[in-house]
């Protein structure tokens, strides 16, 4: 049996946390297999908006396991935070929840030297989400880091003090004004141990494994966006993960002949947060519509995210990494304002005409050259069928459908469950 895959195919913020939730009626196992407590994943039924940062967007489902795979790294007081506003919801939380002993830990001194290494770095700052992201993947790779496993060792509390105390010691070498108090942040950080000991914590690769040779339908959720992917994205303003496809097997522990669906996702127009390069963003009223009509701010931050058109090039090279099977497009209904639509379609860089990404996209190397289409202009947030969809939206949609040699099998037209076309 299959692994599905279902990822974000430009810098985030493409919707993954709806479609999941919609798609998760037709599998069994939803798992996170990169990113942490940085991704917003936002759900929208029954007139309640929920965000998840850690925990699977398959939770609301009775009938779903979710599991935290080894990729993923994990703030013990941002998940029990997760947890508390999960409460008031009646899920039964602690038998639909399963955590990786070998996920790595966010600990309160990864978020300092996040906050440090950001603030030293002044103008040019990644713009991160300041969760401590970085730092954990860098004491991961680094060979340093903690695991969820490490707390079933009686020693793990001596383990902690030498890897705080070392975090410590590099804080005072960026030499940066960030304040702090590490005693109040261990008290909470010791707490919500305790809470996240009272859920599972398994050998994921061998519960997936087992998973699949039962049949069981698994679907891995992607947080951020292939655009933000370690190797693939903007570096070095990228998150530090992999982020596409390739992450899935590496964060599950999931053999690459095992992938079935690439579902990949991407709005009608493009957004980023954070720094760094952004080839069609708009800096106009039509970057202002779409960011106040899309309510584009970010789910775990608050900040504004930035604004622009369909970038077709970035698109392609993100289903390329990928291999996407089948698309899901997102948010047309919030492009129903314009009369024309623009998508990119190649760049101008250096002078010559280019058709792919190329190693340097900064603004001064690069601009975008647009194509121009006839806007839909009409509501799509009540349609519920493909057949009721306007015949400019089709000729939008066969457009990229042929650009990108991929079907867009989902049309989401509003942020509910409900609204969601199925072609
Ligand atoms: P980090 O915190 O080290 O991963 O930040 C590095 C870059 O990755 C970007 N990033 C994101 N971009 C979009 N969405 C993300 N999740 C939240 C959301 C973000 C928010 O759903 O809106 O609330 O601001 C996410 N997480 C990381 C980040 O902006 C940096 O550019
Ligand atoms: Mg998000």
């Amino acid at each position: 049996m299959a692994v599905d895959l279902l990822l974000g195919l430009q810098w985030g913020d493409e919707g993954k946390g709806k479609i999941v939730d919609v798609l998760t009626t037709n599998y069994d196992i939803i798992a996170r297999f990169q990113g942490g407590p940085n991704a917003g994943h936002t759900l929208e039924f029954d007139g309640i908006k929920h965000v998840l940062h850690t925990i699977p967007s398959g939770i609301f489902h009775k009938n779903a396991m979710n599991i935290v795979g080894n990729g993923v790294v994990i703030d013990p007081v941002i998940f029990k935070k997760e947890l508390d506003a999960l409460k008031k919801f009646d899920l039964d939380v602690k038998s639909k929840l399963l955590i990786s002993r070998k996920a790595h830990l966010i600990l309160p001194t990864h978020r300092l030297l996040d906050a440090a290494s950001e603030t030293a770095k002044g103008k040019a700052k990644i713009g991160s989400t300041l969760k401590g992201i970085g730092p954990t993947y860098m004491d991961k790779t680094g060979r340093n880091g903690m695991r969820i496993g490490d707390l079933e060792l009686d020693d793990w509390k001596e383990k902690y003090r030498a890897l705080a105390n070392k975090h410590e010691a590099m804080i005072g070498f960026y030499n940066v004004d960030i304040q702090y108090n590490l005693a109040e942040l261990e008290t909470d950080f010791f707490k919500s141990i305790e809470t996240l000991r009272d859920l599972t914590f398994i050998d994921s690769e061998e519960y997936l494994y087992q998973a699949q040779k039962k049949g069981k339908k698994i679907l891995a959720e992607g947080a951020q966006g292939s655009l933000l992917d370690i190797d693939f994205g903007t570096y070095p303003f990228v998150t530090s993960s992999n982020t596409t496809a390739a992450g899935a097997c590496t964060g599950l522990g999931v053999a690459p002949n095992q992938i079935g669906a690439v579902k990949g996702i991407f709005k009608a127009y493009t957004t980023r947060v954070g720094s760094g390069p952004f080839p069609t963003e708009l800096f106009d009223q039509d970057g202002e519509t779409m960011g106040r009509v899309g309510n584009e701010f970010g789910a775990t931050t608050g900040r504004p995210r930035r604004c622009g058109w369909l970038d077709l090039i970035a698109l392609k090279y993100a289903v390329q990494i990928n291999g996407v099977t089948e698309l899901m497009m997102m948010k047309a209904d919030v492009l129903s304002g314009f009369k024309k639509i623009k998508v990119c379609t190649a760049y101008n860089y250096k002078g010559d005409k280019i058709t792919h990404l190329p190693y340097n996209i900064e603004p001064e190397n690069l601009t975008p050259i647009y194509t121009e289409m006839k806007g839909w202009q009409k509501d799509l947030t009540q349609m519920t069928k493909a057949e009721q969809l306007p015949d400019t939206l089709n000729a939008y949609i066969d457009f990229l459908e042929k650009e990108l040699e991929t079907p867009i099998k989902i049309v989401s037209v509003g942020p509910d469950r409900t609204q969601t076309i199925h072609r």
